[in-house]
This record gives structure tokens, C-alpha cells and sequence, in this order.
């Protein structure tokens, strides 16, 4: 383990110990002529002098870099705020399995990226994050809770505009941080916001004057935590060991933080009707259902309908709204879904300007 600060430290200890060795041969220096007792007007001495001189000098020091980062950016380093793990051994135990997939996270890992423990069990896999971001092309989108940037990254390989958004200072660094490392910084604004107040604001504002139009939101929002595989257990255990892939409890979206997950996505869907909604493997489909159902002010539809597969759910065969659930899965296993809203579902582009 090594927190940048500690490493700083390191350096510091370093110039001071060169300090101490020009002091130490300084000091030997005059120790070496106390105790030959040179002849002090001598060519001889001069000589012993410059001798002397030139080990007491050190070199003089060239300023040495410690930022990962370009030059241009070391300001933005944010090192020193999170701990940098290089080894299994220097990661708590309960982090190892995350760190075990850093790669996957972050395939530029070992040039510098950081991630909190948030970061480190909610990041979105960086193929994962590719593939949400080709099917989120357009001019502006909205990353609505960055974390450390795995998407926001990702983004700005699809899209002209990327505005990444979090609540916490830190992790906004670190995304910061994360970004320049893929030298895609400059192409992100970054803003430290609560969601919930930036959609309200924004939507405060007439069309005219919200300064510029979001074309897609994407929201990533926390779970609860690593445990939300059992967030609700609504369904027993199936004794089928060919299901063991298959959660054994369903996700209710009313686990979603800060506010219940379809109130959160009501909200967004008045910025835009192209949402993207990042959830757990083993969301309720029919929570996902029932959010373009018309009692949630999406379209019109039965809203008690049970969705039969798990890659597309329509709201009602009396609609043409539908949502498209794409699954997502590295090395053969299941790691979450991503729900597509509007204009970026299959065969519903037309919805995108609307
Ligand atoms: P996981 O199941 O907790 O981890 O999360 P793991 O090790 O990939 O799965 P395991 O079954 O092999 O143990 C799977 C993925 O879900 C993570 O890589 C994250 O991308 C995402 N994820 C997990 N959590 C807890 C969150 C969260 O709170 N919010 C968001 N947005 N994504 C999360």
C-alpha cells in the first residue's frame, strides 16, 4: 500500500538525508583536517582543500517529478487523497476481489488509476463502460453520479459533450485524475453537484435558458452497497443448480440511493426521455417495467404486466414506449444490466429528438 502522501514523505526524507550528507561530509571534512593537522599555508593544503570541497559538494539536485500525471497536469494529481494499492497484500481483505479485477475496471491501472472503496465495488468495468457509452452516442451527455469516471471516460469516445457529476469532492478528483491519465480530462467538465438539486435547478429554468441541451442522462447510482444482491429477498432460493448464476433475491428499485429508483428516474426522464439506467443483475423487472408504465408518468400501459424474458420489457402492446434490458457479462458471468429509456432503444430512434 502506498498513499501518495506517505510517498511525498519518502521524498522528503530523501532530500533531507542528501541534506544531512552534505552536512555529514561537511563535517568529515573537518574532521579529516583537524586530525591530519595539515600545514595550513601550503600548496598541499589548498589542494587537500578543493579536494574536500568537491566531495562536500553534492550535485546540485534536479527537481524530481513524483506526479503520475503530464506535467501540465500535476495540479490535478489526487494521489495523495486515496491509498494506491500495487499488491494483493497491501489491500484489505475486503477489497481483494475488486482488486483482483483492476484491470477490468481500468485497463491503464497500473499508470496511476485511483479509486476510493466506493470506487472500487461500484466502478463499471471498462468494457462494460465501452459498450453502455456506443449505445449513448449523441452530442451532450449527463453522467449523473461519475464515481471515479469509469463511463465518463468511456463517453468521451461517443459523445461531444460529457458532463460528469458527483457528490463527493474526492471522487470527483479521482475521476479527474483517472481521466488525464486517459488523456480524455479536457473533454469532461466536471461538476461537484448533488444530481437531485442539478435536474431540479435545470428543470426550473425555461428550455431557453438551461444553457444547453442534454441529450442523454445516464444514471449509475448507488445500490447500497456491496450487499445488494441481497438487498430484498422477495423469492426463496431456487434448489436448481443450474441457476446458481441467478440471484436468489430480487432488487427492489426502492433500494436505490438517494431516493427511490423510480422517482429518481422520473425526474430525469423530464431532462430527456434517452436514459440510460445502470442496475443491479438482479433488478426486478418488473420495477423496471412499470417505469414507463402511465401510473409513473411514463407512457401508457398496464402497469401489473410481468415481463416474460429479461432482454426486452414492453410497457403494453397498446404503446409503442419499450424498454430494452441489455445484459452484461465478462469472463461468462452476469455482472448487471443496463436499461435503455427513449431514442436509445432498438428500433425506437425516432424518440431521440423528442
Ligand atoms: P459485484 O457483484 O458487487 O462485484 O458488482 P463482482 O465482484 O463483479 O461480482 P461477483 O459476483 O463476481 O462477486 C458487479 C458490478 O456491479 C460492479 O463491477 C459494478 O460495476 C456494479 N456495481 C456494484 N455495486 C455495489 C454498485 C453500486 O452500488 N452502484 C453502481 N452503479 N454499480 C454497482
Amino acid at each position: 500500500m502506498g498513499r501518495r502522501g506517505k510517498n511525498v514523505g519518502g521524498l522528503g526524507r530523501f532530500l533531507t538525508s542528501l541534506d544531512d550528507l552534505g552536512a555529514a561530509l561537511v563535517a568529515k571534512k573537518e574532521m579529516l583536517l583537524n586530525s591530519l593537522e595539515l600545514p595550513t599555508t601550503s600548496a598541499h593544503s589548498e589542494l587537500e582543500h578543493d579536494k574536500v570541497e568537491d566531495v562536500a559538494q553534492p550535485p546540485p539536485l534536479k527537481k524530481r517529478r513524483t506526479s503520475v500525471l503530464p506535467a501540465s497536469d500535476e495540479k490535478y494529481d489526487a494521489s495523495a487523497l486515496v491509498p494506491r494499492y500495487a499488491s494483493e497484500e497491501d489491500v484489505p481483505s475486503h477489497l481483494r476481489k475488486y482488486f483482483a479485477q483492476r484491470y477490468r475496471y481500468f485497463s491503464r491501472y497500473d499508470e496511476g488509476c485511483l479509486l476510493d472503496e466506493e470506487g472500487w465495488y461500484s466502478v463499471t468495468p471498462e468494457a462494460i463502460a465501452d459498450q453502455i457509452a456506443e449505445r449513448c452516442r449523441c452530442d451532450t451527455v449527463l453522467d449523473a453520479f461519475c464515481g471515479v469516471g469509469g463511463n465518463a471516460i468511456a463517453f468521451t469516445k461517443t459523445c461531444n459533450r460529457v458532463i460528469a457529476l458527483d457528490t463527493s469532492p474526492v471522487r470527483l478528483a479521482l475521476a479527474r485524475h483517472n481521466a488525464i491519465i486517459y488523456g480524455v480530462a479536457d473533454r469532461i467538465e466536471f461538476i461537484l453537484a448533488d444530481y437531485l438539486s442539478f435536474a431540479r435547478s435545470y428543470l426550473s429554468r425555461p428550455p431557453k435558458d438551461r444553457g444547453r441541451v442534454v441529450d442523454v442522462v445516464f444514471l449509475s447510482p448507488p445500490w447500497g452497497g456491496p450487499s445488494y444482491l441481497l438487498a430484498s429477498p422477495t423469492k426463496e432460493p431456487s434448489k436448481n443448480p443450474l441457476d446458481a448464476e441467478t440471484p436468489s433475491s430480487e432488487y427492489s428499485l426502492s433500494n436505490i440511493l438517494p431516493i427511490h429508483g423510480a422517482e429518481l428516474f422520473r425526474l430525469t426522464r423530464q431532462i430527456t426521455r434517452n436514459v440510460a439506467y445502470f442496475l443491479p443483475r438482479n433488478v426486478s423487472l418488473q420495477d423496471v417495467s412499470t417505469l414507463i408504465s402511465p401510473s409513473t408518468g411514463g407512457s401508457t400501459g398496464d402497469p401489473d404486466m410481468i415481463p416474460t424474458q429479461r432482454t426486452e420489457v414492453e410497457a403494453s402492446s397498446s404503446t409503442p414506449e419499450r424498454v430494452e434490458v441489455e445484459e452484461e457479462y465478462l469472463g461468462g458471468k452476469l455482472k448487471a444490466l443496463t436499461c435503455y429509456f427513449g431514442g436509445l432503444v432498438q428500433g425506437q430512434e425516432d424518440m431521440f429528438e423528442e
